[in-house]
């Protein structure tokens, strides 16, 4: 449930609301994520991993040469990266193909008016080292859950340092089905789940491309997560999200905590 969903429920009265909206407002401001949802994090999707290596030094010098698709994506918009977990799109009804053109997966068909689009761009992206077997790690914060989650790689052969990711170029790799959050594990503010995926086959760079059909309304993620399938553990990276979303959430709650205690009780 967004913090909007919350808010909506959590108020009795228009005119606090809109006082409250107020608040929130400048509150997100300062934090810069307008909502909780969620974002593959191991291996790091584009958004998530450009946010966990340089979230809290984005204007670091070394980043044009030690993550230069970082930094093209940092200068394009680094809201991007703020809201690494709002790479989503509503109402697709389940047509990604028609509502995604080849070309625009990483953004997941210029989500967010063109938030995301410099993910798409084609070049040296840094990449996780994998297994052939290798888990991919979804965190929920809003604890939606998932109607299916899908998990594609790319077909060996194809080159991640020069091709536009088109559809054609995935093959199905790991699947699960209707999963309510209830059945993923807690993992700090949120829950989490792997998803097993085996890929024969690839060597060297690879694009997973994740889709999550969030389960509490038309809501689907499209995550690419740069990897290198050289021999890898297999397993996948114990991570805890720290966020700037988590010191939103708790300003929040403060926030929704004073509110009511000055609302008569009903
Ligand atoms: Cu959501």
């Amino acid at each position: 449930m967004s913090v909007l969903h919350y808010v909506r429920r959590s108020l009795p009265t228009r005119a606090l609301m809109v006082s409250l909206g107020t608040v929130l407002l400048a509150t997100f401001a300062l934090g810069g994520v307008a909502s909780a949802h969620g974002s593959v994090v191991a291996p790091a999707s584009r958004n998530y991993g450009c946010f966990q290596r340089w979230g809290d030094d984005h204007q670091a010098p070394e980043m044009r040469t030690k993550d230069p698709m970082c930094y093209q994506a940092w200068r394009t918009n680094p809201a991007a990266m703020w809201n690494w977990n709002g790479l989503y799109r509503e109402n697709l009804a389940g047509n990604f193909r028609g509502g995604i053109p080849d070309g625009t997966l990483c953004s997941g068909g210029h989500a967010e008016n063109g938030r995301y689009d410099a993910l798409d761009k084609v070049g040296r992206w840094v990449t996780t080292p994998v297994s052939n077997n290798f888990r991919v790690r979804l965190f929920d914060q809003a604890s939606h859950g998932a109607d299916f989650i899908r998990v594609y790689v790319t077909r060996q052969g194809f080159d991640a340092l020069k091709q536009p990711l088109r559809w054609s170029d995935l093959e199905l790799v790991g699947q699960i089905g209707n999963t309510p959050a209830s059945k993923w594990d807690q993992a700090g503010r949120g829950v989490s789940i792997d998803v097993p995926a085996s890929a024969p086959g690839r060597t060297g760079q690879h694009i997973v491309y994740t889709v999550w059909q969030a389960s509490h309304q038309d809501q689907a993620y499209f995550l690419c997560s740069d990897v290198n399938f050289s021999g890898g553990s297999g397993k996948s990276a114990s991570v805890q999200p720290e966020t700037d979303e988590g010191h939103s959430a708790s300003v929040l709650d403060r926030i929704v905590q004073t509110v009511s205690a000055w609302l008569p009780s009903t």
